[in-house]
């Protein structure tokens, strides 16, 4: 008889959708492991309030995909991995209400991609959506394929529907827990996500010497609608659901599977949607030893962990609290002190089963207790770095002086557009981005070297060495999670308020080994200092990674040493995909927002998750 005994679980939180885990529907495999993380609490009803035809085809859900094999080999033996992607409209009902979705080959959540380092990644993409797509691969710093990280209006011109593409990019000294998204407006919320897992003989967290096995669970905030519609309102003098705020979600998936309460009275919600979730797992505490990409020492039992969208986080769970057929709740809080204070539940069944048994669990619940010291669901919303030391395995302190020091600071408001118009949404150092969709920053950088324009604020570093980025986030009240493509950054300074150049540059910034990862939460009127080696080329976008902020203009371009970016190739594919489009369009969707009339409107925000955890199960002979 066997027993489980290490359960090693990444969390990852995405922009917009994703968990990973196992549902009890799934439990008839072959494979010993299947059974092991439990099924999704989900009952499905609800109807379709959607008058829009809806598409013929339906999504899989293969959770098995989420379960790591342990007989992938990991190895520093360089091969080229090959997927074929088709972006696919379908229906679907993941939580009981049934609406259109996007899938990659029909799957929902989007298949794993499993690679180790040094290994090229090449997919085919073929849009078979009516919208133009990219894909961004998100924590992969793209050194030396900047044209490959798939930001539309940013590094390359989308794929238009019906055309095809070809991402090819090496995985160059990283691994760890990554994930990929649709960049395109906020379609990601669509269902256009998924995990991206890294190995390399190098990681100081190890299969079969730290944990047994290992499992992803993504977690994600839902909605009903889609999300071209959900943008295109938040756009529109009404808003959506009578909000220029962005909303909570209808529902909270837990790998692809939830449960929407159509009878709640708090349903459909109309108010600000979450940030941030929190996860338990019911008399299991863990140990978190992995923030983003970066494998770190941290709290070893830990009963709660927030994970803000676009995170990931590994953890370790010692699954010796059971026998076969014990089941415990795996609980998905929404943070509620960052949105509307509304609470909003997702539960998973975490379940121990014996290898190689398969048993009718005759549906029955947990009844397990929730730990007794977890959050309030309204208490601020905060990083797990603001209450534990998150300590770098491989260490690298910060020096105290960078070579150069830039500032970001981002509100909400009402900002002069680039077509003279006002326009309403968030902005970076008062430009709020404006996609000029088919005529991208990269390739004006690299044919030039320079890039000035009003409708992106942009920084640029242009030595060789270590540089400070400060961000200020000026909205009170809003806390955003910021996301910087090809780099993990140090963390070296959050504080409250906001910062100069100058007071950084009069500050002793020297911080032993400080966490390094590519996607913080930054609360409302605070900042962070965050350090960058500039040993990557390229135009690297930095954005808030709630879809619904993203998408009304909070992005960023930070250009990293242009005149190394001017040797970049441009691949003719690349190119072709800008060829005879209209350069002027502004894209995905033309804003119509009224300017701003005060405070409250302020604070009205919009904010989506994407939560996305990884499970790594541990079973041992006893
Ligand atoms: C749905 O919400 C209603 C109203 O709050 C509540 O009474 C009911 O128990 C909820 N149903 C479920 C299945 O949670
Ligand atoms: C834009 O807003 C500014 C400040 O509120 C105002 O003075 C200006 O008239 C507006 N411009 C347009 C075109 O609405
Ligand atoms: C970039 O722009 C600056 C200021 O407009 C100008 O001085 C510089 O020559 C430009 N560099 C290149 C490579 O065009
Ligand atoms: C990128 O590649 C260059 C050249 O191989 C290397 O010097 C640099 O350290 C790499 N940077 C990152 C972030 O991987
Ligand atoms: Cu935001």
């Amino acid at each position: 008889m066997r027993n489980f005994n290490t359960l090693f679980i990444s969390i990852l939180s995405l922009s917009p959708l994703a968990v990973i885990s196992q549902s009890s529907d799934i439990s008839s495999s072959s494979h010993p492991i299947d059974d092991f993380l439990g099924g999704i609490y989900s009952d499905i009803f609800g109807s379709s309030a959607n008058n829009d035809p809806l598409p013929s085809l339906s999504a899989t859900l293969d959770t098995k995909t989420l379960i790591l094999s342990t007989d992938f080999k990991i190895t520093n033996v360089p091969q080229i991995r090959e997927y074929n992607f088709e972006f696919k409209a379908v229906k679907a009902n993941p939580d009981g209400y049934e609406r259109q979705i996007y899938t990659i080959n029909g799957q929902f959540p989007a298949p794993l991609i499993e690679a180790n380092t040094g290994d090229t990644i090449r997919v085919h993409v073929k849009n078979s959506l009516d919208i133009p797509q990219t894909i961004h691969w998100h924590g992969l710093t793209q050194n030396g394929s900047n044209v490959m990280d798939g930001v539309p209006g940013v590094t390359q011109c989308p794929i238009p529907p019906g055309g095809s593409f070809t991402y090819e990019f090496p995985i160059v000294q990283q691994y760890g827990t990554y994930w990929y998204h649709s960049h395109f407006a906020n379609t990601m919320a669509d269902g256009l996500a998924g995990p991206f897992i890294v190995h390399s003989p190098d990681d100081p967290i190890q299969r079969g010497r730290d944990f047994d096995e290992e499992r992803v669970l993504m977690i994600t905030d839902w909605m009903h609608d889609q999300s071209t519609n959900i943008v295109a309102a938040l756009k529109s003098e009404k808003g959506y659901r009578g909000s220029p705020a962005a909303p909570r979600g209808d529902s909270i998936l837990i790998n692809g599977v939830g449960k929407a309460n159509c009878s709640d009275p708090n349903y459909p919600s109309g108010a600000l949607s979450h940030s941030m979730l929190r996860v338990s797992i019911d008399q299991h505490p863990f140990e978190v030893v992995e923030t983003d990409t970066t494998a770190i020492n941290g709290p070893t039992a830990l009963h709660e962990i927030p994970i803000a969208p676009a995170q990931r986080y590994s953890i370790i769970v010692n699954s010796n609290q059971g026998k076969a057929g014990d089941k415990f709740w795996l609980r998905v809080n929404v943070a509620a002190g960052c949105m509307d204070k509304v609470r909003q539940e997702g539960l998973a069944i975490f379940r121990y089963t014996n290898d190689n048994e398969e048993y009718d669990d005759k549906g029955e619940l947990p009844d397990s207790k929730a730990w007794d010291d977890l959050a309030a669901y309204d208490s601020p919303c905060r990083d797990l770095d603001d209450s534990h030391t998150l300590s770098p395995r491989i260490p690298l302190d910060a020096a105290a002086k960078s070579s150069q020091v830039r500032v970001l600071s981002s509100k909400f408001g009402t900002f002069a557009g680039m077509t003279g118009a006002n326009v309403t949404g968030f902005a970076f150092n008062d430009v709020s981005f404006q996609n000029q969709i088919w005529n991208p920053i990269l390739p004006t950088v690299i044919n030039t070297g320079n890039y000035t324009s009003k409708n992106i604020a942009t920084v640029t570093f242009d030595v060789d060495g270590y540089v400070d980025l400060i961000l200020n986030n000026l909205d009170f009240g809003i806390d955003h999670p910021y996301h910087l493509h090809g780099n993990d950054f140090q963390l070296i300074k959050r504080g409250n308020g906001a910062l100069t150049v100058e007071q950084a540059m009069n500050m002793d910034l020297s911080v032993k080994n400080p966490l390094r990862r590519d996607t913080i939460f930054i609360p409302g009127d605070s900042y962070a200092i965050i350090r960058i080696r500039t040993d990557n080329p390229g135009v690297w976008a930095l954005h808030c990674h709630i879809g619904w902020h993203l998408a009304v203009g909070k992005l960023a371009a930070v250009i990293v040493r242009p005149d190394e970016v001017r040797k970049c190739e441009q691949p003719d594919k690349w190119l072709g995909l800008c060829a005879g489009q209209n350069i002027h369009e502004e894209g995905p969707a033309k804003r119509s927002l009224p300017p701003a009339t005060g405070r409250t409107r302020h604070l009205e925000s919009l904010k989506e998750v994407k939560n996305k955890i990884i499970h790594r199960r541990g079973l041992k002979d006893v």
